[in-house]
């Protein structure tokens, strides 16, 4: 059904084929159509047909995925970049896309250079298509969040002076693990005190203390599809002003999300926050945007920010994640995973925004 919508595309915008391919793994797009995830597969569409090409390691797992519009080609003894250019040169056409921003410039050259194929770029068109998640898509988006939340509150149980932030983030993980996480989906950052005032000061051996706030920004990758949030919490005990600076956080994080609906803009979103945290005081010390796209990938190519070209969409998922960093002392930042709708938005998560204190 995913080939079909982009094989429509393909027609209304006279591309002849389209090539997808990475050395290194499956790209974000070649997983969205078939849902192959393997290293070093190749497809190929045209606005009749789809094949996968693969060598012997894969031809097992492909043949789950393959359809009445999806083949199979064996690379069999010829290398995975003679494959590509015989299938390309059976085609007998003259326009390609591919997905530039993905591809090596190595490959590119050993596939593209001195033939006289016309290569376009087709990443915002596959962007913008992964950009609208559908039912299923949003029910495992759903699940992943489901476990990295489960797993945020066993750990709870671990937070003590003493204990390292690598040994917090380890738990983290393995507690996502138990409940069916296939990884992180990005390097958990677990940053104490005047770690957290590093957006993405990822876990350290530093050990936690009384008085503490930790940013804990997470997510477990489930099915392909990643979650992605952010708490912070105190150890112990805290002052009034780490208590000001959680709830004018809190009060952006809430408005921005409030004022999501299809037909917003990205930077009117971001500004919404922005200016909570202005109002307080802490202007300068809310360095980054306010949210971006996710999905198959961590960060999709949707941003909410000032510099935000994008107008929501109705099945869009954005993060809200505003923060408030004071260099040398501490930070906090609260992330829930939105999903856009046609006339406001739903809310993915549902872990607890209050301050806690462990
Ligand atoms: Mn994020």
């Amino acid at each position: 059904l995913k080939i079909g919508i982009i094989q429509k595309f393909m027609k209304d915008n006279d591309l002849e084929a389209m090539l997808l391919f990475n050395t290194e793994g499956s790209t974000p797009s070649i997983f969205y159509l078939t849902g192959f995830s393997g290293n070093d597969g190749a497809l190929i569409i045209t606005p009749n047909c789809a094949k996968i090409l693969v060598d012997s390691r894969y031809t097992e797992e492909v043949k789950e995925i393959l359809t009445d519009e999806l083949t199979l080609v064996k690379t069999g003894t010829r290398t995975i970049y003679e494959t590509i250019e015989e299938e390309l040169n059976s085609l007998k056409i003259q326009n390609i896309g591919i997905e530039y921003s993905k591809i090596y410039h190595r490959d590119y050259d050993k596939i593209f250079k001195n033939k006289n194929w016309n290569i376009v770029n087709i990443d915002e068109q596959l962007e913008s298509m992964r950009n609208i998640k559908t039912v299923e898509e949003i029910e495992t988006m759903k699940k992943a969040i489901k476990i990295s939340e489960d797993a945020f509150v066993e750990m709870l149980n671990y937070v003590k002076p003493g204990i390292t932030e690598k040994y917090l983030a380890a738990v983290l993980e393995f507690e996502m693990k138990k409940r069916g996480a296939e990884k992180p989906g990005f390097d958990t950052i677990v940053g104490s005190s005047f770690r957290g005032a590093l957006p993405h000061g990822i876990a350290s051996e530093k050990k936690l203390e009384e008085g503490d706030m930790i940013v804990i920004d997470f997510g477990a990758r489930y099915k392909g599809y990643n979650a992605d949030l952010t708490r912070t919490i105190g150890v112990k005990s805290i002052t009034d002003e780490v208590r000001n600076v959680y709830s004018t956080v809190l009060n952006a994080n809430k408005e921005a999300i409030k004022a999501v609906k299809a037909g917003e803009s990205g930077f009117d979103i971001d500004k919404i926050a922005r200016e909570i945290i202005k109002e307080a005081g802490y202007g300068e010390y809310f360095g980054h945007g306010l949210g971006h796209g996710l999905g198959i990938e961590v960060h999709e190519n949707i941003s909410v920010s000032p510099r935000s070209k994008h107008t929501l969409k109705a099945g869009n998922v954005v993060t809200i994640e505003p923060g408030i960093y004071l260099d040398g002392k501490f930070g906090v930042r609260i992330e829930d995973d939105i999903l856009v709708l046609k006339n406001g938005y739903e809310n993915l998560n549902s872990l607890s925004k209050d301050l806690i204190i462990v």
